[in-house]
């Protein structure tokens, strides 16, 4: 039994693959807004599900590397304006409700971004499925796992394409509202080019006091990795949901 649970469908410590993922894929490609998808070169969602799929089908789910994704990224790119971007950190849904109400973009709002929005995927050596039993996790199996490396790529091209001032949404409730581990630590902050302004909102839950502030050491780590890259620095903290939102 243990033998069969190390090297089964599922060993590893995440979420398996999503079900039906071809078929969201196939149907969020096919429904992508026609405005924002003017801005992309074609669209063919027939090949860019096959491109999705021979990304990591077959493959070893820890060896994920930014060229697997290569030609996904040159048949689906696609532009949202540079000047609009919101980044966050712990606060996908309300910085997606903020991006909404604001007339603002996350990565969510990008042709990619859309497709694999709350997905999970993995494969298996020697198998054409995808394993929906367990997938690698970050933290407990392997950092290039083929979820995190997608995230990585697009987050990546992201932050280092954005332009004028940037928004980051932060976890003001966390003792470290920045987190240099976190996708927003690791790729996007270091990717940012020196002539944008990067503004950061630390928002609360409801219910629980703020923990964090812009003059906290996490805050104090972001200032500096952003001084080194001459990105002008903005922070408000200590915002409510509702102030936050617009609506006191
Ligand atoms: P996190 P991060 N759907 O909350 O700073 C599903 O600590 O690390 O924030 N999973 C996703 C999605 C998505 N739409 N986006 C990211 N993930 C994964 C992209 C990813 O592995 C955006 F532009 C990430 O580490 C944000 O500015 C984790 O879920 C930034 O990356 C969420 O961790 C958020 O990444």
């Amino acid at each position: 039994i243990h033998k069969w649970y190390h090297s089964g469908l599922n060993r590893w410590h995440g979420l398996g693959s999503t079900a039906d993922f071809q078929k969201i894929i196939q149907e969020r490609c096919d429904t992508y807004p026609q405005q924002i998808w003017s801005y992309s070169r074609s669209r063919n969602c027939q090949e860019i599900k096959q491109a999705f799929m021979s990304a990591f089908i077959s493959k070893d789910p820890c060896k994920a590397t930014k060229e697997d994704y290569r030609r996904l990224i040159d048949l689906a790119d696609s532009t949202v304006p540079c000047n609009k971007r919101v980044l966050w950190s712990k606060t996908k849904e309300l910085a997606g409700e903020y991006a909404k109400v604001r007339g603002l973009v996350t990565l969510e709002d990008t042709l990619l971004g859309s497709l694999a929005d709350g997905l999970s995927w993995c494969g298996e050596p020697g198998s054409s499925d995808l394993n929906t039993w367990s997938c690698p996790d970050w933290k407990k199996d392997c950092r290039t796992n083929y979820l995190t490396v997608f995230w990585e790529v697009l987050s990546e091209r992201f932050a280092e394409s954005a332009c004028g001032t940037v928004q980051v949404v932060l976890d003001g409730s966390l003792e470290n509202a920045f987190n240099e581990m976190s996708i927003f630590g690791r790729v996007e902050a270091p990717n940012l080019k020196p002539v944008v302004t990067l503004q950061a909102w630390l928002v609360h839950d409801p219910g629980k006091p703020p923990r964090d502030s812009c003059s906290g050491s996490s805050i104090m780590k972001l200032k500096s990795i952003l001084s080194e890259r001459n990105v002008r620095f903005i922070c408000r903290d200590n915002l409510s949901r509702d102030e936050f939102l617009g609506r006191f």
